[in-house]
């Protein structure tokens, strides 16, 4: 007893020496390893305040009212409860350059490339680098800020697929942000327990007073921008940029790059995908998973309305998805997030209704235009966004923007709305089902203008790691350059480039150790929407008539003879795709394999593969290589 005594009156002392006060919560509530997390980096980063959030409205409420007073959003009044951020246009992407992982040795994080190329999988720091430009940051980071504490769970709150986190930053945007897209809140402490967590410590790296004005309101600094991962330390280290991919932990930092690295180790999967589920006119279900680089319509797809009559789409989640193979061997993913993060430009009734609607409440838009009535405008949306006489004001808040300016797009074209899934109108019933959703078909795609049919089906798991291991795709307005590049296909092997946590290299093998029975492998196709005739003319319309591709994955999956062999895959049959109704399809083009495109394909993945992956490919990839080498000389 007396010694519990003497243990309070301690705390109580070094409570009253600390030199931040707690504005809400309780320090001595929290479990011990929070408690000591939250006070060591409130001890390096210094802020003024510490808030514990709990997630409620009335804290949430409060997080708008602070950012209203400091001019980081706007009211959206045309809409419920929306809102808009304008960055710094100096901090408005990921930053690949600037993102690491912290490990001791390099080759735990990237392969060693051939004759020191520069590395495009991953980029490593040591962890004696990393303490330096820790120190050159974080230090006193946070004075005259607010710390808030974030706890939040990647997955349902409880379920077996689920991780939890907590994130310290100095951002009410985040904390916002982080409401929509996780399970935030005092649920996720009370299920954690005194467990293990991610710890994530994000700061814009603005202590205050402040030496330099702050552009458009927008605390960065864009100059110091380091996002690093330690996974020796389950932590994270975000520091000078506000913006989501940069700032929300939870998301490619969490349940990307540190979800693969558990994954590998658990045995399970953590993958740039959407997840969807499709009902055909028979009211049989499947549910797929694709994953398309950045911006190759993803969330689109996720969301899709089909064009065909009988046929259903649910969405499960639009980015990320969490699998693993249950003890029937069957294959089942949960989506950790619990919003979209979607990029708005060319979003519309035509290309997205559904996320149209949803964007309606309820919604932080980042980077868009305002329109003087209060509403929302970007490239592509519809005619009637802007209403009778309303003007519209660039997200760089040049008034009187005029349509047709190409020269100072309305909108950045990595602007996003992050609204939650739960308010989605196609939202899969199942979507937070703590055990997931059974997965029948892993789907690959890119935008490839040139020599990749409409849609292939691997040869077989081996070979359908090989199709994700040599996924290209051209690079559009790439967000991470504000567009205005020349054009180039890009390597992005499963769509993960941006987003590995560890050596490419063990990545393929882990996939390809998923194969042996009990796991029932899905069968592995690959999709591109984006083929071009010569006069550059996309050959298939897309959007809701990609119903039409999934509708031939699902009668793959019931193992229906619908398939024939080509050199790339197994492609459909004649017949076996259904385009009625779609006019002028050109067949025959949307299908061709010449022989001289794959031999460029060939000598360009072998490049790749030499470069990038050089010693670590699994010798099954240089197998595969061989193989399709094989099958276009005989062409
Ligand atoms: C994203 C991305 O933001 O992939 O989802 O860049
Ligand atoms: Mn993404």
């Amino acid at each position: 007893m007396a010694n519990t005594n003497s243990n309070q009156s301690s705390t109580a002392a070094s409570e009253q020496k600390r030199p931040y006060t707690v504005v809400k919560g309780s320090l001595s509530s929290l479990a011990p390893k929070v408690r000591s997390f939250i006070e060591e980096k409130a001890a390096i980063c210094q802020p003024d305040n510490v808030y514990i959030c709990d997630g409620s409205d009335e804290e949430n409420q409060q997080m708008i009212d602070t950012l209203l007073e400091n001019g980081m959003i706007q009211s959206l009044p045309k809409y419920d409860n929306c809102w808009l951020a304008l960055t710094d246009p100096a901090d408005v992407a990921r930053v690949e350059k600037q993102t690491f992982i912290v490990t001791k040795e390099k080759r735990q994080t990237t392969p060693t490339t051939l004759n020191g190329i520069a590395g495009q999988l991953a980029k490593w720091m040591s962890p004696e680098e990393f303490s330096k430009q820790f120190d050159e940051r974080f230090p006193g980071c946070m004075k005259g800020r607010t710390m808030y504490a974030i706890p939040f769970s990647m997955g349902p709150v409880g379920s077996p697929f689920s991780k939890i986190g907590m994130e310290l930053t100095d951002s009410a945007y985040v904390v916002v942000c982080t409401r929509i897209m996780t399970r935030m809140g005092a649920d996720v402490l009370k299920t954690l327990g005194d467990g293990e967590f991610v710890r994530g410590l994000h700061s814009m790296g603005r202590p205050l007073p402040l030496t330099k004005p702050l552009v458009n309101n927008w605390p960065c600094n864009s100059e110091k921008i380091m996002v690093a991962h330690i996974p020796d330390k389950n932590e994270i280290a975000s520091f000078g940029s506000g913006y989501g991919g940069n700032s929300l932990l939870g998301k490619k930092c969490f349940a990307l790059r540190f979800g693969g690295i558990l994954a590998k180790r658990e045995g399970w999967l953590a993958e740039h995908m959407l997840i969807l589920g499709i009902t055909n006119p028979q009211g049989v279900k499947k549910y797929v998973v694709a994953a398309f680089p950045s911006a190759c319509g993803k969330t689109n797809l996720a969301m899709m309305t089909p064009s065909l009559p009988g046929y259903k789409i649910e969405c499960v989640g639009d980015d990320i998805a969490w699998m693993r193979f249950d003890s029937e061997g069957q294959l089942r993913a949960i989506n950790p997030e619990a919003g979209f993060f979607g990029v708005a430009p060319g979003t519309s009734m035509k290309t997205n209704p559904i996320a149209m609607k949803l964007v309606q409440s309820n919604t932080v838009f980042t980077n868009v235009a305002k329109t003087s009535d209060g509403g929302v405008y970007w490239k592509g949306i519809d005619d009637d966004a802007v209403s009778p006489g309303a003007t519209i004001t660039s997200w760089k808040r040049q008034e009187n923007w005029q349509p047709g300016d190409k020269t100072n797009p309305a909108a950045h074209p990595n602007a996003r709305f992050c609204a939650p899934a739960a308010q989605c109108p196609i939202m899969d019933p199942a979507w937070e089902d703590s055990a997931g959703v059974p997965i029948d078909a892993i789907i690959f795609g890119g935008r490839r203008p040139k020599g990749v049919p409409l849609i292939y089906e691997s040869f077989n798991w081996q070979h359908g790691v090989f199709v994700g291991a040599a996924m290209r795709s051209e690079a559009t307005a790439a967000a991470e350059h504000g567009g205005g590049k020349k054009k180039m296909i890009m390597h992005d092997p499963f769509a993960m480039r941006p987003f590995f946590g560890y050596n490419f290299g063990d990545y393929l093998r882990h996939w390809l150790s998923l194969e042996p029975s009990p796991h029932k492998v899905p069968k592995i196709f690959h999709v591109n929407w984006f083929r071009t005739n010569d006069e550059g003319e996309f050959l298939w319309p897309g959007f809701g008539e990609n119903v039409r591709v999934l509708s031939w994955i699902m009668d793959r999956v019931a193992n229906k003879d619908v398939a024939m062999e080509s050199p790339i895959g197994l492609i459909p049959k004649p017949g076996s795709l259904n385009v009625e109704g779609l006019g002028d399809i050109d067949m025959k083009e949307l299908f061709s394999v010449s022989p001289e495109f794959l031999r460029d394909e060939c000598v360009e993945i072998d490049k790749y593969f030499k470069e990038q992956v050089n010693e670590d490919l699994p010798r099954e990839m240089w197998q595969e290589l061989a193989n399709l080498q094989a099958r276009a000389k005989k062409m």
